[in-house]
This record gives structure tokens, sequence and C-alpha cells, in this order.
């Protein structure tokens, strides 16, 4: 039913997602109706979700995790969370300009990866990056300035959060332009395998990306050259507000790696040990030549597709339900029954919150990059004096 034209934005807004709840109808493909968000852990288990990891017991990469590397797990997690905080409250307060895309909820999926590769790989974003970028190592400091505009950001202040990139962590960076990490990845492996660097190149993307058709391109010519590189996807099921039963004609991804002829395997992406394993074992596949891998992990994002994004589109309980799948919570509790001490987790969580409070005392502070500085960096300079990826 139409709001009155009388009614207040929160009637408006009330009716709006009471009309959503109506509407949008459960999967007609899902044998048992539409599996709410957050039950991503029966889902990414079901024998029709691709290839898992599997490993004997006490022999997953994971079980040789001491006690101080589980907390720095939990710490990059909760840093990119705080940070992605930090940023809704400063975009709201007009602090920070552009249009940002926050990753809450999908952490388990970039400090998974993050931690489970060597320093020299090399990554690809997505427009949803901060993330993936902190996983890597990068200032959160640096990553704050550059989301302000300011001077001492990863890129002088000129990328803001769709184009951070940070080339000293071998980040390749953020990308507006859905999918094109995959074909940018492909080309940074070919490069790894050509100069034999041993580093394998890694593109996230989206459930969405791969309707893209740069996104089989890139696919294609990496599986038949036979290059080291991951695509990992994200499988928030959305596409800004389009569920993606909607607009993918299957509901197992895996589907779209195996068509390639690709190495492809399925796993809980909220579960961060689980995308830490599945990352190692892909990583030991594609840096010994065999080959790209294709992981789908499954997860929800927890806010909206952009921020300020009213999510009228999504069914109240769904976006409840998705709240049991947070990663955080869940990998709090599982490090306690793995011998780490309660009050080392409390510890971090204290330096977590004072490091996200400099880092935007100090981004407040900075300067934004003069005027006439507004043309550098925009093209290549000649003989190029940049970095090499991988050399
Ligand atoms: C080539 C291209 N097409 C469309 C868009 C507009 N767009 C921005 S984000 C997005 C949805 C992407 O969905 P998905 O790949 O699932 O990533 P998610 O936002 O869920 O992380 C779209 C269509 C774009 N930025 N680039
Ligand atoms: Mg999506």
């Amino acid at each position: 039913m139409a709001a009155s034209p009388k009614s207040t934005s929160s009637a408006k807004s009330k009716s709006a997602a009471a009309k959503a709840d109506e509407t949008v109808a459960p999967n007609p493909r899902s044998k048992s109706g539409a599996k709410p968000l957050g039950d991503t852990k029966g889902r990414a288990d079901a024998d029709a979700y691709g290839e898992h990891a599997t490993f004997a017991k006490g022999k997953r990469p994971s079980d040789k995790l001491k006690p101080a590397e589980l907390v720095q797990i939990y710490r990059t997690m909760l840093l990119a969370r705080r940070f992605e905080e930090h940023v809704v409250d400063q975009f709201r307060e007009g602090n920070l300009p552009g249009f940002v895309h926050v990753a809450i909820g999908q952490e388990g999926i970039a400090a998974g990866v993050g931690h489970a590769l060597p320093e020299g790989d090399i990554i690809a974003s997505t427009h949803r990056a901060h993330a993936h970028i902190i996983a890597r190592g990068s200032s959160v400091e640096a990553l704050m300035a550059e989301m302000m505009g300011r001077i001492t950001g990863v890129c002088q202040g000129k990328g803001g959060s769709m184009h951070l990139a940070d080339m000293s962590r071998n980040v390749v960076g953020a990308n507006g332009v859905v999918g094109s990490g995959v074909p940018m990845m492909t080309g940074v492996a070919l490069a790894q395998k050509e100069l034999a660097t041993g580093n394998i190149a890694v593109a996230f993307y989206g459930d969405g990306a791969t309707s893209q058709g740069n996104v089989h391109e890139g696919m294609n010519l990496a599986q038949i050259w036979e290059l080291p590189v991951l695509f990992i996807c994200e499988n928030n099921r959305y596409a800004e507000s389009t569920p993606s039963w909607q607009t993918v004609p299957i509901d197992d991804l895996t589907l779209r790696g195996a068509a390639h002829g690709m190495k492809t395997f399925a796993v809980d992406g909220n579960d961060v040990l689980a995308m830490y394993d599945t990352t190692t074992v892909a990583a030991e596949y594609a840096r010994s030549g065999k080959g790209p891998v294709y992981i789908v992990a499954e997860t929800q994002r927890l806010s909206g597709h952009y921020v300020g994004d009213a999510e009228v589109y999504r069914p109240k309980g769904e976006a409840k339900a998705a709240r049991a799948g947070d990663p955080i919570p869940a990998f709090r509790t599982e490090m306690l029954t793995r011998k780490v001490k309660e009050s080392d987790v409390k510890a971090v969580e204290a330096e977590v919150e004072e490091t996200m409070e400099r880092a935007v005392e100090a981004s407040l502070a900075a300067d934004f990059p003069p005027a006439e500085d507004a043309m550098k960096h925009v093209y290549a300079e000649y003989p190029y004096q940049g970095p090499v990826l991988g050399a």
C-alpha cells in the first residue's frame, strides 16, 4: 500500500520494508524454500555445493596455528570491522566524501585469505575492499586518511574508497568496475608465471560479478594457460538490491568455475579457519603450476549495499537471520576453546579501539593534497620508475 503524503519518512520506510517482506518471494528453485542468509553452514556443507577441502583429523593447516597467530587473525577481523564502523560514522559526519561500500559481516573471508598467503602474493579487490586490504597488512591510518582524501593516504588522497591501492603490500587495488579484478589478475598471474616469481595472484569478486563477460574471458585464459591465480567469489547472494537467484539461473556458483574446467571449492566464508584452510590448499595447488582455483565463499553482508542504503528490498527476518552468521563472535568463541587466553583477546580488543581512534584523529588532522598536484599520477611517467609487481 502506498504511504500517504502526510507520512513521516520513517513511516514511509516502514511501509516500504513491510512491502518488501510481502513481495520478495523465496527462490523457487530451492527445494526447502529460500534458505535465510546466515544459514551458510548448512548451505556450504550441502552435497550440492562444490567440493570442500577435506583433511584427515589433526591435519588441517589451521591446526598448526599457535594461540598468538589465532589472536592475530581475530585482530584483523576486528580491525576491519571497527575500521568500517568508523568509516560509516565519518561518512555520516560529512568528513568522508564519495560513495562507500562496507563489508561488515564478510570479514571471515578477508582475514582467512589474508593470513593464508605469504607477503609476495598479489591481490585485487572489488568496490567492497577495505577488509581485504587491511588483511594484507596495510596501515589503517594510511587507509583512513585515503578515505578522507588526505595527503597521508595510501594514494596521497587521490583514490578514496573505491580506488584504494597499496603497492607496498602487493595490493593492486579496489575497483569500481564490477568483475574487473578477474582479468587484471589473470594478467598479473601471467607475469608471475613468465618471471617465475613463485607468487600467486588473487582476485576477489562478488556473486553478481560472476555474470560479467570479462570475468569469464579472464577465467578462460587463466585456465587455458594454467596460471597461478585464485578467483575468490564472496557469495553474499545480492548484487546491489537484487537477490542473486533473480539474475543467476543456478544456485551452485562453483558450476561457473567448473564450466572453465577449473578446480573449485565451496567454503563457509563465515568460518575464518575454514577459509584459511581452503585458501592454503588452493594456493599450494596454484603455486605448484597446476592452474587456477575457483573458490565460492558463502557469506552475508550485515549492512546495506552502500552506506546509506535503506535496504527496503530486504525482508526483515532475513536481515535478523544474517546476524547469526557474524564471523567475529563465532571466532572469538572458537579461539577460547583453542587455548587462547581471554585476557589476550581483551588486550587485542582494547588495542584495536585505540589504533582506530588514533587513525581517525590523525586522518582528520592531515592536510589535503595541494591543488597543483591534481594532474600528478594521472598518466604513467616514462621511463617507468614505479614498482614492478612480484619482482
Ligand atoms: C561493470 C559494472 N556494472 C555495474 C556496476 C554497478 N554495480 C556496483 S556494485 C554492483 C553489484 C555487485 O554485486 P556483487 O558482485 O555480488 O558484489 P557485492 O556488492 O555483493 O559485494 C553493481 C551492479 C559497476 N560498478 N560496474
Ligand atoms: Mg553479492
